[in-house]
């Protein structure tokens, strides 16, 4: 095994299928893909996009669920082995005493963070338009809504699990109030996880399957060899966007800094239920397990807008290969 390392639990319990003979790939898909389906409960149009963390022995996330309204709502999931899932039927209700954000419009492509001992859930969430909503949880049962992050447009605020020279860190990318056609990823800082400012630029796109815009992913994975950034690119073909998934290694001290980032992607929609779907062409990770006994990863990512599924990685093998295949 090479010997870059996560920095962080072991999760000897992680949900793990060896890279099959012969695949030449670095992120390998599930072979038991999707692990939710559309219609998983009654309510679901569809349930994709959503996070995943390690509770206790066990396993809980919130989903991105889309109703049969086509409302983008929120539930919340648990598991034994992080594959098969007991999604809540009914949506989570947050708990907040700021009389404007009350009335909770949408939610969608949660994250969850675990930070100091409590999992923050951090969204899309509607205010007069798309921003960073931030909620955290100790049970999973109850959630306490604080204050939006940063003023609309914005997606894909993805907080770092742990202060970094003294502040909380979130990636995020300013966007429209449409399907933005444009998005580059920036950073912000926070003394206590209301305040955001001290923004700093982290990257935009380059071309090819990263052309038209980018956002990160899953929390980033504290390294050996610094922050491991799962991100999706954006391509746009003559039948519209398309989503792939690749990866960045930042400075773990100024994690604006870009030391590598994929040129090639790392996993792009080929097959059926990343193809076919209410949106094709589609894979968006929101989430990763890693153990760091064995440099284990597991990533979750939403497919064709329909369904969840599962990806794994070796972390040595994919430090490698993106130091080996970077363009910055
Ligand atoms: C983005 C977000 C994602 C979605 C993607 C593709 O703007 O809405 O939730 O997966 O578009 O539709």
């Amino acid at each position: 095994m090479a010997e870059q390392t996560i920095v962080g639990e072991a999760v000897l319990s992680i949900p793990w299928e060896d890279k099959p003979e012969g695949c030449a790939d670095v992120v390998w898909r599930y072979s038991e893909n999707p692990i939710i389906p559309r219609d998983a409960i009654p309510c679901s149009n569809s349930i994709f996009n959503s996070a995943v963390v390690t509770f206790g022995d066990d396993f809980a996330g919130v989903f991105r669920v889309d109703h049969r309204t086509r409302r983008m709502m929120l539930h919340t999931g648990r598991s034994g082995d992080g594959i098969h899932w007991d999604i809540e039927p009914e949506p989570i209700r947050f708990e907040c005493d700021i009389p404007e954000l009350q009335n909770f419009a949408y939610g969608y492509d949660p994250r969850v963070c675990k930070l100091e001992g409590r999992y923050y859930v951090h969204w899309c969430n509607w205010y007069h338009g798309p921003t960073i909503g931030i909620a955290w949880t100790e049970d999973f049962k109850t959630y306490h809504q604080t204050e939006n992050a940063l003023l609309p447009f914005q997606r894909n605020g993805v907080l770092f699990p742990r202060k970094i020279n003294g502040s909380y860190v979130m990636l995020n990318r300013p966007s429209d109030n449409g399907h933005t056609p444009f998005g580059d990823i920036f950073l912000s800082q926070s003394p206590d996880l209301i305040h955001w400012g001290r923004h700093r630029y982290v990257m935009g796109t380059i071309g090819g399957w990263q052309s038209t815009k980018v956002g990160a992913g899953p929390t980033p994975i504290e390294t050996s060899e610094g922050w491991l950034m799962i991100y999706h690119g954006v391509l746009t073909s003559c039948n519209g966007f398309v989503y792939s998934m690749g990866a960045a290694l930042l400075d773990l001290d100024e994690p604006w800094k870009v030391m590598y980032r994929t040129a090639p992607y790392l996993l792009s929609p080929q097959r059926l239920y990343e193809c076919v779907g209410d949106v094709p062409n589609v894979a968006f990770p929101c989430a990763a397990v890693c153990d760091a006994e064995t440099g284990r990863i597991a990533i979750y990512y939403g497919a064709a807008d329909t369904v969840v599924c599962l990806a794994f990685a070796q972390v040595g093998e994919l430090i490698d290969y993106v130091k080996q295949n970077s363009a910055v």
